[in-house]
């Protein structure tokens, strides 16, 4: 069984940063190959992606198993698809009730928050001037933190449900926005930032990420 995780900039790819922190929980080793975004030169960002994916879109896991090829694409589905072929890395909490929430949170990040993603861009290794935000962003932000702290909270664990969950995974690029630009956040939430910071995943792909700002291209 081998994985390859096809990943954006990673400076700049938040969707690309969510299933790669999932497959270092794992603990399985993975190759990774990295397309720059935003490249207009050819061959242009989407003809790489389109190499890989019909949907265009990074990231994408691909599994070479028994002979046989798959392609998983789409941040959720990829975790989604570690957490069920890797059960002991408990990617989903165990208990059925905290389970169902840990799914509402990924999947309320998923498809939600457009002001956010719009007006705080990831922009992994820069700290960045907090432009004026809308009320929707502000909106947004109050709601996140306020699913964190409860989260946070009930659990009284290291990350949103106890051990770093599919959850975790997905808000790991939100983290790092409320660092770039500085948000105010309560002292428990900080704490929890600190912890994702920390994670082994999150330094590695920093390293990537601070190499592609050096090398000028992100
Ligand atoms: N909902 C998708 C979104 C993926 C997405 O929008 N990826 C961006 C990069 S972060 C992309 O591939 N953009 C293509 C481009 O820039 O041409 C997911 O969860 O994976």
């Amino acid at each position: 069984m081998a994985y390859t995780l096809i990943v954006g900039t990673r400076n700049w790819s938040s969707w690309s940063l969510r299933p790669f922190v999932a497959l270092k929980a794992t603990g399985v080793p993975f190759e990774t190959v990295d397309i720059r975004l935003r490249q207009t030169d050819h061959p242009t960002t989407r003809e790489q992606i389109f190499k890989h994916s019909p949907a265009g879109r990074v990231p994408v896991l691909k599994i070479e198993e028994n002979g046989n090829s798959m392609t998983v694409w789409d941040s959720l589905a990829i975790c989604e698809t570690l957490a069920e072929r890797h059960p002991e890395a408990e990617l989903w909490p165990r208990d059925a009730a905290a389970r169902a929430m840990a799914r509402s949170y990924a999947c309320e990040m998923h498809s939600g928050f457009p002001d956010l993603r719009d007006q705080l861009s990831m922009d992994f290794v820069r700290k960045l001037a907090l432009p004026g935000l809308r009320e929707d962003t502000k909106t947004q932000i109050a709601r996140i933190l306020e699913a964190w702290d409860a989260a946070l909270t009930a659990c009284q664990g290291e990350f949103l449900f106890g051990k770093l969950s599919v959850a975790d995974c997905m808000y790991a690029p939100v983290v790092s926005r409320f660092d770039t630009y500085g948000i105010a956040v309560p002292a428990s939430v900080r704490a929890y930032m600190d912890r994702i910071i920390a994670l082994p995943a999150m330094r590695e792909w920093g390293l990537a990420a601070q190499a592609e700002v050096e090398a000028g291209i992100a």
